[in-house]
């Protein structure tokens, strides 16, 4: 592949309005980008997506960019890759860091699908040429997320979803089914709820949900098995998935009726698309989930959510969800409930460059 460096800049940015679930408020953004160049100056572009703090997964942009710089930068260049198929197993002794693999694993086969000149969701497989897209609610206040649905219908988003947590489920959901009684909705609860709650999550059924995510522990996969025999709703895994194993384990148990995959949390795309080809055998469906994140990361979750399985609109959101001004050109868009895939090498977009320099924070560059 003629790698010849590697970029890391990790950058920030404040969000439109707080994103409130019953773990956490987040503020500002912080992600890091990873910048893959070959010999030609050719660059392929990943976005490590962990959080500033612990609160989601166990990575946090410290522990991302210390995996990256002192582990998966130096073992990466010393091994010269011919190709991007080679990375897995040259990184199986580095355990876990799934968010640092994911940002580096990107960068290369952005950069590959460039030298190669093919968009990355085709490379995969990927068929579709747009793709339908969801929007996230996270607000603990009923009447501000009525007025958010109302702004993003809008847009004609596919599938509304509502963070939950016990002080905020029965009276919030009959309220939004009370003012929108037909819109495609789904709850998340991150992780908010005990086996205990069984009777009052059986109260949800009511609601006409598409399904609910993840109700119990967040590594949890067992007791999400005895839940689903008891509720009619679908549970959707999103923080028990971080690997293969975990999917298959899941679907072995009928833990959950669908699979939220994100890449960045699995650990990258071979992972990702082992998982996608996983549910496709078992007919379970899968959607793409979301981080929060700028554009680079957005537009590596179009091309996935290109592959066939990918059947439930995902939260792939337009970058003006979150951001004044994303760091690609040209943003994503998202009109009448679906996102327009580019036909273009790699990720399919350019970087804003002007934009990425004025939210960067600190940079270095690895030979
Ligand atoms: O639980 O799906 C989640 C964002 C950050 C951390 C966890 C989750 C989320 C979302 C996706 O809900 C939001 C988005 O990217 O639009
Ligand atoms: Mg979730």
């Amino acid at each position: 592949m003629k790698l010849s460096s590697i970029t890391l800049k990790v950058i920030k940015a404040p969000l439109k309005q707080p994103f409130k679930t019953h773990l956490e408020t987040v503020n500002d953004r912080e992600v890091i980008i990873v910048e893959a160049k070959d010999e030609d100056g050719l660059i392929g572009y990943g976005e490590a997506v962990p959080f500033s703090s612990p609160w989601y997964t166990e990575e946090t942009i410290k522990t991302c960019f210390h995996m990256l710089e002192d582990f998966l930068i130096p073992l990466t260049l010393a091994s010269k890759p011919r190709n991007p198929g080679e990375l897995q197993s040259l990184w199986s002794g580095i355990r876990r860091n799934a968010m640092a693999k994911s940002a580096l694993e990107q960068a290369i086969l952005d950069l590959y699908a460039k030298q190669q000149e093919i968009y990355l969701g085709r490379m995969f497989g990927g068929e579709r040429s747009e793709v339908a897209a969801g929007v996230v609610i996270a607000s603990n206040d009923v009447e501000d997320a009525m007025r958010q649905i109302e702004a993003f219908s809008q847009s004609g988003y596919q599938r509304y979803k509502i963070k939950i947590d016990p002080r905020h489920d029965l009276e919030f959901l009959s309220q939004i089914r009370g003012a929108y009684p037909d819109i495609p909705l789904m709850a998340d609860a991150n992780s908010a709820y005990t086996l205990n709650d069984i009777p009052h999550l059986q109260k949800l059924d009511k609601y006409n949900l598409m399904m609910i995510e993840q109700p119990l522990g967040h590594d949890d996969i067992v007791e999400h098995s005895r839940l689903q025999k008891q509720l009619q709703t679908p549970i959707c895994l999103d923080e028990s998935i971080n690997s293969f194993h975990d999917a298959n384990s899941a679907l072995a148990l009928g833990s959950c009726g669908v699979i939220n995959i994100k890449m960045a949390k699995v650990g990258g795309w071979t992972e990702a698309v082992k998982i996608h080809d996983l549910c496709v055998e078992h007919d379970v469906p899968v959607w793409c989930g979301g981080m929060i994140e700028f554009g680079i990361s957005r537009a590596h979750n179009i091309a996935l959510a290109t592959l066939k399985g990918f059947t439930i609109a995902g939260d792939i959101s337009s970058s003006s969800r979150y951001w004044e001004e994303d760091i690609i050109v040209p943003e994503v868009v998202v009109e009448k409930g679906m996102i327009q895939v580019p036909e273009i090498a790699g990720i399919g977009v350019s970087i804003n460059e002007k934009r990425l320099k004025a939210l960067t924070t600190y940079s270095e560059t690895y030979r």
